[in-house]
């Protein structure tokens, strides 16, 4: 099988799996949330999450609740992120908001559900015995990494970012907390499952973060471009603030520095490297 179908294969079983813990229930707030996760996405987080376990010791049915947990926060993430107090979104996954379908009441609780829920998974999932100190650290370090000073930590600096005073340290620094916390977290969460030594772990890590910079930086220049199209104003933009071609500079030297950290830390890895080189696609 080739790399491509591997991840295709990974991504059709993160699909039905989400599928199936979403279909327990058919309430008003389930369908919202199926609306909100089955509608489309690349699956990119829960793939890394796949990818990264691969590296070591593939045991896919052990990491699969952990890589779908990544996903239902991430798809919390964008229900709340569309709603009118943030970014105001009509699409998504080329379907109405959440909101739209459901409405903003129903958009918040379904948001919330799809946080709760991933917690519920990951505390559920069954490990082998000798991996149940690392189940504990990846759900204790997913909610740090999606939390305050994480994830949610870095939404506040993008709605309280003042573009007059924008600096290329002040934009990673958001860069890495609103996206590259939750990338940083797949990773890790599928390499600790995963039975990754502490230094082959650390080089892990470092691709995440340098990942996480790259995925925002390549949403930067189409959201750029996209705006420019339609004159509808932008959050913090890195390509809108200091240009489309330094963006792309970035955006290639932050994949290049990702891949580095795993030859460095002797990490293989061909599905996490396949993952980033998508980053350089159009
Ligand atoms: C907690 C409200 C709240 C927000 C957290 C993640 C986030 C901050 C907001 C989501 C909006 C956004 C533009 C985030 C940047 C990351 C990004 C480009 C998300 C889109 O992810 P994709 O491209 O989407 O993986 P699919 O649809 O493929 O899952």
């Amino acid at each position: 099988m080739t790399i491509e179908q591997r991840l295709d294969r990974y991504k059709r079983t993160v699909d039905r799996e989400l599928e199936r813990i979403l279909l327990r229930n058919n309430t008003l707030l389930f369908q919202a949330m199926r609306h909100s996760v089955l509608g489309g996405g690349k699956r990119y987080r829960p793939l890394l999450c796949l990818a990264a376990a691969d590296a070591f010791a593939p045991e896919p049915a052990v990491i699969l609740p952990f890589a779908c947990a990544i996903e239902l926060i991430h798809s919390y993430s964008l229900v709340h992120d569309d709603l009118p107090c943030m970014d105001d979104d009509d699409v998504r996954r080329g379907r109405p908001t959440c909101h739209k379908e459901f409405g903003e009441d129903v958009a918040l609780l379904a948001g919330d559900g799809l946080l709760t829920l991933a917690f519920e998974l990951m505390a559920e999932a069954e490990v082998p015995r000798r991996l149940l100190t690392k189940k504990i650290q990846v759900i204790r370090e997913t909610a740090e990494l999606a939390g305050a000073e994480g994830m949610i930590g870095g939404q506040l600096l993008d709605i309280t970012f003042s573009a007059e005073n924008a600096t290329e340290a002040s934009l990673v620094e958001l860069m890495l907390k609103k996206t590259g916390a939750l990338i940083t977290a797949s990773v890790r969460a599928g390499a600790l499952l995963g039975g990754a030594s502490l230094a082959e772990l650390k080089a892990v890590t470092a691709f995440g973060e340098n990942l996480g910079l790259a995925f925002q930086f390549r949403d930067d220049i189409h959201d750029a471009a996209e705006r420019s199209k339609k004159g509808v104003p932008s959050g913090p933009n890195y390509a809108r603030v200091f240009g489309a071609g330094k963006a792309r500079d970035r955006l290639r030297s932050f994949v290049g520095t990702g891949l580095e950290a795993l030859d460095r830390g002797g990490v293989k890895a061909p599905l996490l490297r396949r993952l980033a080189g998508r980053l350089l696609e159009k």
